[in-house]
């Protein structure tokens, strides 16, 4: 599966999620009683966790790298159980959201519904250690799930409004204590999209090259993935990835609320504006909620055409899925215990920390 088609997959499931409680992969013309009575959930946010996440999930496949992910922006739940099912995680976890049309249809209903999903992340999927709901504390996390951990890569995707939250800030010095290898490597993504929940965020204002200044400041190498600035934005992100060591962080810079119509019926703008950041269209806009579900043709999302969904993810050129989810959820030893490995350096160090240099111009 190429990167676009699984990441039109994953965008159309997280859409779908958001709106549908029948009709799940569009076999009939999209009516109103098919959508969730209740709309609840963050569209903005999920087309660039599942940018991210697909190329992390090409670096596991490559390097069989354990990796976790950490998501700030937890609003963004439906993007990581779309990926989380497309995977074959959520099926380990539990068969009633296998990889076949019952499973799909499962997922889709189960997202912000009583008893089922929460509409953001939470301890209980598979993987998360963040808890969604309050902004600030992703990259802390992150460092303290690295922390003791040497062969685990912990990529930690950071909202650019969360990044102007004072835990955010303080947490970019985390780095200074982890060029030891008795550590494993934090990743920082920061999803520039230009807004929080309805103004422009301040990193998103700033030019690329004042950004990296201020990085570097910190102690990062950042690398800057434009989405729209390059045919093959995928391909970019996977040149960063593949290259990052202890100092990089990534500037990922996407629309908000990537995929979305220009436009609501109104008028009214919606992709790449803050009108995203939510639920972009309500009930009484069925017909471009079908138009817009329809523009990831969930009909082709199969190399054979079938219907069933299970294509989506067993077909044979299976390039971005995840080499298994012991994996890309960082698990070692079964999963239930975190043993410790022995350090290599005493802890507390009995002496300061060698002073980092700046990070190599890149
Ligand atoms: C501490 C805290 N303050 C406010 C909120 C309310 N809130 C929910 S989403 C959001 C915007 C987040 O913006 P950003 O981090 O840029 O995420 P994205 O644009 O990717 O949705 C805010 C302010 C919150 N969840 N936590
Ligand atoms: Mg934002």
């Amino acid at each position: 599966m190429t990167a676009r088609r699984y990441r039109r997959a994953a965008d159309y499931l997280a859409a779908a999620m958001i709106y549908l409680r029948d009709n799940v992969l569009l076999d009939e013309p999209l009516r109103a009683e098919h959508l969730k009575p209740r709309l609840l959930g963050h569209w903005g946010t999920c087309p660039g966790i599942t940018f991210a996440y697909r190329g992390l999930n090409k670096l596991v496949k490559d390097s069989g790298r354990r990796t976790l992910l950490v998501t700030g922006p937890g609003h963004g739940a439906p993007a990581v159980h779309a990926n989380l099912w497309l995977e074959g995680t959520h099926e380990v976890f539990d068969p009633a959201l296998g990889r076949d049309r019952a499973g799909l249809t499962e997922l889709v209903r189960r997202f912000s519904w009583p008893g089922g999903f929460p509409s953001h992340l939470s301890p209980a999927v598979p993987g998360v250690v963040n808890e969604g709901g309050e902004l600030g504390y992703a990259l802390s996390t992150a460092f303290g799930a690295a922390a003791d951990d040497p062969g685990l890569l912990v990529a930690c995707i950071v909202g650019d409004g969360e990044a102007e939250t004072g835990p955010t800030a303080a947490s970019w010095h985390g780095g200074t204590f982890f060029d030891d290898p008795a550590h494993g490597q934090v990743l920082p993504i920061l999803h520039l999209n230009g807004y929080k929940i309805s103004s422009p965020t301040v990193y998103a204002s700033m030019a690329d090259e004042d950004l990296i200044a201020h990085f570097r400041a910190l102690g990062w190498a950042p690398r800057v993935v434009d989405v729209e600035s390059t045919a093959d934005p995928d391909a970019e992100l996977d040149a960063a990835l593949a290259a990052a060591d202890r100092r990089t962080m990534v500037l990922l810079r996407s629309p908000k609320g990537w995929g979305v119509p220009r436009e609501d019926a109104g008028g009214r703008p919606l992709e790449g504006t803050f009108h995203a950041h939510q639920v972009p269209l309500e009930h009484d806009q069925v017909e471009l909620v079908e138009r817009w579900l329809r523009s990831y043709r969930p009909e082709e999302l199969s190399p054979t055409g079938c219907r069933t969904g299970t294509c989506w993810t067993n077909c044979r050129r299976r390039t971005c899925v995840s080499a298994g989810y012991r994996r890309r959820t960082g698990v070692r030893c079964g999963g239930s215990c975190r043993c410790r490995t022995s350090r290599s350096s005493p802890w507390p160090p009995t002496s300061p920390p060698a002073r980092r240099g700046p990070p190599a111009r890149g």
